[in-house]
């Protein structure tokens, strides 16, 4: 698939927006929408553990799941990428459930677990839009917020974050978001 890009500078770390397959890029870190049994699925998650190979279900298994809102990482295996960071988005209720916060808290979560881990460049699928139903803008208002917020929290822990979409429509969303 073609890999469109789309840079923003921030001060101290570019924001990109990639349509590609998350499983094939080249950054330290890619985050994962899994599920609390962090066991696989389908979706990005699904492509992920196809890609990287039986090691990191044999790693998801030794973590014991992972609550909505957090996030756990491990090996990336036969990936490019050096870590996976899976986390676990909300179900999309309708929003009376608290599902922007869980989403917000997801990208926070994720953020935090690669600077422990020293990924530099970041790529995050569009969590929670695909199976669990949240609205795709309404998910991307809230991933370019939350990361930008963390950006200046923490200024110089990144080179780059990548937001990674599957479809045009998404890129059409995130486009618009960062470059206004
Ligand atoms: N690369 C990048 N993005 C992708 C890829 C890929 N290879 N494949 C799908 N997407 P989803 P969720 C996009 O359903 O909504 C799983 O079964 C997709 O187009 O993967 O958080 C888990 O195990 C969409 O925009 O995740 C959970 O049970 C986005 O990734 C559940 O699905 C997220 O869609 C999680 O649901």
């Amino acid at each position: 698939m073609a890999i469109r890009e789309e840079p923003f500078m921030s001060e101290e770390t570019t924001l990109r927006v990639v349509q590609a397959d998350i499983t094939r890029l080249e950054v330290d870190a890619i985050v994962n929408a899994a599920n609390r049994s962090l066991l696989g699925g389908g979706g990005v998650d699904g492509a992920i553990h196809r890609a990287a190979g039986p090691e990191l279900l044999a790693e998801c298994r030794t973590l014991g799941g992972c609550p909505t809102g957090e996030a756990r990482l491990t090996g990336g295996y036969r990936l490019p990428a050096r870590h996976v960071i899976h986390t676990v988005g909300p179900v999309w209720q309708g929003g009376e459930g608290d599902e922007d916060d869980r989403l917000a808290s997801c990208y926070r979560s994720s953020l935090a677990l690669a600077r422990e881990h020293s990924d530099r460049t970041v790529a995050f699928p569009a969590i929670s839009t695909g199976v669990y139903g949240f609205p795709p803008e309404r998910a991307a208002v809230i991933a370019v917020a939350t990361v930008r917020d963390e950006l200046d929290r923490h200024p110089r822990a990144f080179d780059e974050i990548l937001f990674c979409c599957f479809d045009e429509r998404c890129r059409e969303i995130y486009q618009r978001l960062l470059h206004g």
